[in-house]
C-alpha cells in the first residue's frame, strides 16, 4: 500500500471506531431542536409527506424538510400500513388544502392551523403562507417533542407581536458588546464571499421560535456598517436569512452624514442630511429588497443625536421614517436615554424626553423602551412611559444576554422576569392594562407593535454561552409572539426539548429554572436595590462604587445608604419618580402599606430598623435574603445532581460546574455587599449569620481587567 492510501485507511478506521463515541457527544449545539428518539410509549410514527402537491417555495421545503427530519429523528421506527398522515401547505400549494375550506383568513401573513380531519388520520399544517406553514411544522413537532398528544390536534396560532427582533450587540471586529458566548456570528471580515453555513442553523432555530429580524451591529454603532462594503456583506447575510423569514435591520449611528458622507452637520432639519439618508435608504433596499429598517440609539451615553442640534427625538425619528418609509421600512428609536448632566433621578429621564412628544412619532416609528426605567437590573418596576404614550407605538426591550444576572455561568432564567414586567398594571385604561397589552397594540391600537431582545448568541459551540442560557433566548421567542404566554409553560416545553421529555426530569429542572431569577435578585440586589455591581465591566459586586466621571454610573447613586438608612426615595418627598405612573400603580408603589417588598428600596429610603413583613427589621431582612440566595444556588446544585440520569455526561458536567462557579460567586456577592453595608451602618449581623470571611478592602481591592463583553 502506498503511504498516502495507508494513511487514508488508517484515519477511515479511526474515524469509524470514533464515531459512534462522537455522535454520542453533546456539547448543546442542536439547541431544542435535537429530536432524539422519544421513549417508546410516546412515539406516534407518523406517515412523512410527500413534497407538496402544487408549487414549493424555499420556506416551504424549509418546512417540508424539517417535518422530515423532526419525525424521523423522533419516531425512527418505520411508520406503519395505518399510520396518520400529515398535510401540509397553503391554499395555493396544496389541493387538499384548497379544498378543505379552512378559516385561514383571521391567521394573517405568519399565523398558522393545525387540525386533524374528521377521518382522524390525516392532520394538516395550513396557513396563508408558506413562512406560516413553517412556524406550524415547528408548533408541530414541538407537540411532539415534549410528549403531547397529537391524535387529535385543534390548534390556532397567531403571533400577537408583529416585529419579534433579536438585537445584536456585535461589533464589526467581531466582539460583542456584553457577550458572554465568544465572538459574534457574524464574520464580517469574510463576508459577503464566505458564507458560515452556521447562518443557517441561527435562522433556522429563530424560525423555529417566531423570531423575524434581526438587528446586525451594535446600538453604540459606526458609520461603517452602512459603507457600500459592509451593506453587502449585510445583504448577504439577508438572503441566507430570507428563507426562514428573518429580515435584518441595522443600528445606524446618528452623525453618519458627517463620518461617511461629507457633511458638515447632521441635524435633521437640513435638507443636505435629509438627502443623506434618503439616498443611503434607496442604497441599502436597492442591496436589500425586504430590509427591516433601523436602530437608533441617540443622545445617550455619549451617542450623537438630534439634541446636539437642538432638535428633538421625533425630529431624528421621523427624518429617518421618511428614508425608509417609502420602502416599507421602520424606525425603532430607542428610548434608552439618559445624561449625567442632568441632575434629576436617571430613572425619570426617559420619560421626560419621550411623555411630551407622544403622537409627534411617525406611524413607522416605534419607540423601543427598555423594560424598567434603570437598565436591565435583576429586578426593577415596568417602565412608566408603559401606558403613557398612547399615540406613539411603544415597543419592549428586554436583556437575553445576561449582563447584569451573572454572565452566562449563573443559571437564571429570565421567562419569569420578562412575565412579571408584562403582568404589571399600568392601570392606564383601567384595571388590567398590564404592559402585555401595551406591547401588543391591544390597549392603544398602535398600529405597529415590537418586542426586541439584546441577543446572547456567539460563537461558543452551544450558541449561549451556557445551556441553560438557550432557555432565555427561546423564551424570549415564545413570549414576544405571545406576550401573554406562560414562563412556566415555556420552559416546561424547553426542558424537554432540550433534555428529556420524562417528567421525571423536566419536573426539578422546570422548578429550578423557575426560581432561579429570585435566587440571583437575592444575593445580588435584594429588595427593591439596583445598580450595585463591579464598574464597567459589571461583574461582581461593587455596592462601593463612587466617584469617577459620572455619579449616575456608581453604586452609591442608587443605594444611598448612610448610618440611618438605605434605599432612593422616588416619593413626594424625594425625586417623585413614581408620579410619572397613573395614580393606582403610583399609589401601589408609593404607599409603604401596599407596596410589594420587592421594589421597596427602589422606592423608599427607610432606616435600618423598618420593621419589614417577616417581623425583621430592614437590616436583617437584607442579610438574611443575601443568605436565601446563596441557599437557593446550593439547591440549584443538588436537584441538578440527582437529574443525571436524564441527560448526557457532557452537558450534565457543565452544568455542574458552572453551578459550582455561580455558588461561589453568590456567595462573594453575598460576603461583600454585607461586609459594605455593615460598614456603613455598624449594625451586627442577624443570629446564626457568619461574617464575612475578608475584610471589606478585600472586596474592593479585587480587579478584573479581563472581564468579557466590554
Ligand atoms: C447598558 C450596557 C451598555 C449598553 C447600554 C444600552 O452596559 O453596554 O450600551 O446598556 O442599552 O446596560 O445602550
Amino acid at each position: 500500500m502506498r503511504p498516502r492510501r495507508l494513511l487514508y485507511g488508517l484515519c477511515l478506521a479511526a474515524g469509524l471506531l470514533l464515531a459512534p463515541l462522537i455522535a454520542r457527544a453533546e456539547d448543546g449545539y442542536d439547541l431544542w431542536l435535537r429530536y432524539r428518539p422519544l421513549p417508546q410509549a410516546m412515539r406516534t410514527e407518523p406517515r412523512i409527506p410527500g413534497p407538496p402537491s402544487m408549487s414549493s417555495s424555499p420556506a416551504l421545503d424549509l418546512a417540508q424538510g424539517e417535518l422530515q427530519r423532526g419525525l424521523s429523528g423522533l419516531n425512527p421506527d418505520e411508520p406503519g400500513l395505518d399510520a396518520p398522515t400529515i398535510e401540509l401547505g397553503t391554499p395555493k400549494s396544496s389541493a387538499l388544502v384548497a379544498g378543505l375550506k379552512l378559516p385561514l383568513k383571521d391567521l394573517g401573513d405568519e399565523g398558522y392551523l393545525i387540525r386533524t380531519l374528521a377521518d382522524g388520520k390525516t392532520t394538516v399544517i395550513a396557513a396563508n403562507t408558506d413562512i406560516g406553514v413553517l412556524y406550524g411544522v415547528f408548533h408541530y413537532l414541538r407537540l411532539m417533542q415534549t410528549g403531547a398528544r397529537t391524535d387529535k390536534l385543534d390548534v390556532r396560532s397567531v403571533p400577537k407581536v408583529r416585529y419579534r427582533l433579536l438585537n445584536h450587540w456585535d461589533n464589526l471586529d467581531r466582539s460583542v458588546e456584553r457577550g458572554y458566548a465568544g465572538q459574534s456570528l457574524w464574520d464580517w471580515w469574510r463576508l459577503p464571499d464566505v458564507k458560515d453555513p452556521r447562518y443557517l442553523d441561527y435562522a433556522r432555530a429563530n424560525a423555529s421560535i417566531g423570531i423575524n429580524g434581526a438587528v446586525l451591529n451594535n446600538v453604540n454603532a459606526k458609520s461603517d456598517s452602512l459603507t457600500a462594503p459592509y451593506i453587502a456583506k449585510a445583504a448577504a447575510l439577508a438572503d441566507a436569512f430570507r428563507p426562514y423569514g428573518i429580515k435584518v435591520y441595522l443600528s445606524a449611528r446618528f452623525s453618519s452624514p458627517i463620518e461617511i458622507g461629507g457633511l458638515k452637520t447632521a441635524d435633521p432639519l437640513d435638507p443636505a442630511v435629509r438627502a443623506f439618508w434618503k439616498a443611503k435608504a434607496d442604497e441599502i433596499y436597492k442591496a436589500i429588497p425586504d430590509f427591516g429598517g433601523f436602530l437608533v440609539k441617540a443622545n445617550s451615553e455619549g451617542q450623537p443625536g438630534p439634541q446636539d442640534y437642538g432638535r428633538t427625538h421625533a425630529d431624528g425619528a421621523n427624518m429617518l421614517a421618511q428614508a425608509v418609509g417609502p420602502h416599507g421600512g421602520i424606525v425603532m428609536w430607542r428610548a434608552f436615554v439618559y445624561s449625567h448632566e442632568q441632575p434629576d433621578d436617571r430613572a425619570k429621564q426617559g420619560y421626560a424626553e419621550f411623555k411630551p412628544f407622544d403622537g409627534q412619532f411617525a406611524e413607522n416609528v416605534i419607540v423601543q423602551v427598555k423594560n424598567g426605567a434603570i437598565d436591565f437590573q435583576p429586578r426593577e418596576p415596568f417602565h412608566p412611559l408603559f401606558g403613557a404614550m398612547p399615540k406613539t407605538n411603544l415597543g419592549l426591550e428586554v436583556q437575553v444576554t445576561k449582563e447584569y444576572l451573572g454572565f452566562s455561568t449563573h443559571l437564571a432564567y429570565l421567562g419569569p422576569m420578562w412575565e412579571e414586567v408584562l403582568k404589571a398594571d399600568t392601570f392606564a385604561a383601567g384595571p388590567g392594562s398590564t404592559v402585555a397589552k401595551v406591547v401588543d397594540g391591544k390597549l392603544h391600537g398602535y398600529s405597529r407593535t415590537l418586542m426586541a431582545g439584546v441577543a446572547n448568541i456567539g460563537t461558543d459551540r452551544d450558541w449561549s454561552g451556557s445551556q441553560f442560557d438557550q432557555a432565555n433566548w427561546y423564551a424570549f421567542g415564545r413570549l414576544a409572539w405571545d406576550p401573554e404566554a406562560s414562563s412556566e409553560a415555556i420552559a416546561r416545553d424547553w426542558a424537554a426539548m432540550t433534555f428529556s421529555p420524562d417528567r421525571r426530569f423536566t419536573g426539578p429542572a422546570v422548578a429550578m429554572m423557575m426560581g432561579s431569577r429570585e435566587a440571583v435578585v437575592d444575593y445580588m440586589t435584594p429588595i427593591g436595590l439596583h445598580h450595585l455591581m463591579g464598574r464597567s465591566h459589571h461583574y461582581g459586586p461593587g455596592p462601593w462604587v463612587s466617584g469617577g466621571e459620572r455619579a449616575d454610573w456608581t453604586s452609591v447613586y442608587y443605594h444611598k445608604a448612610d448610618k440611618a438608612g438605605i434605599g432612593f426615595d422616588r416619593t413626594a418627598s424625594g425625586s417623585n419618580a413614581v408620579a410619572q405612573y397613573t395614580p393606582p400603580a403610583a399609589a401601589g408603589f408609593s404607599d409603604l402599606s401596599k407596596i410589594d417588598e420587592k421594589d421597596l428600596l427602589w422606592f423608599h429610603h427607610l432606616p435600618w430598623t423598618y420593621p419589614t413583613r417577616s417581623g425583621r427589621p430592614l437590616w436583617d431582612e437584607l442579610v438574611t435574603r443575601y443568605s436565601r440566595g446563596v441557599r437557593s444556588v446550593e439547591g440549584m446544585q443538588a436537584s441538578w445532581a440527582t437529574l443525571a440520569p436524564y441527560v448526557d455526561p457532557e452537558r450534565h458536567a457543565q452544568v455542574a460546574i458552572y453551578l459550582a462557579i455561580q455558588r461561589r460567586e453568590a456567595q462573594w456577592w453575598r460576603d461583600a455587599s454585607v461586609a459594605y453595608f455593615q460598614s456603613i451602618n455598624g449594625l451586627p449581623l442577624p443570629k446564626g449569620e457568619a461574617p464575612p470571611p475578608l475584610p471589606l478592602e478585600a472586596y474592593e481591592r479585587m480587579q478584573f481587567p479581563y472581564a468579557p463583553g466590554i
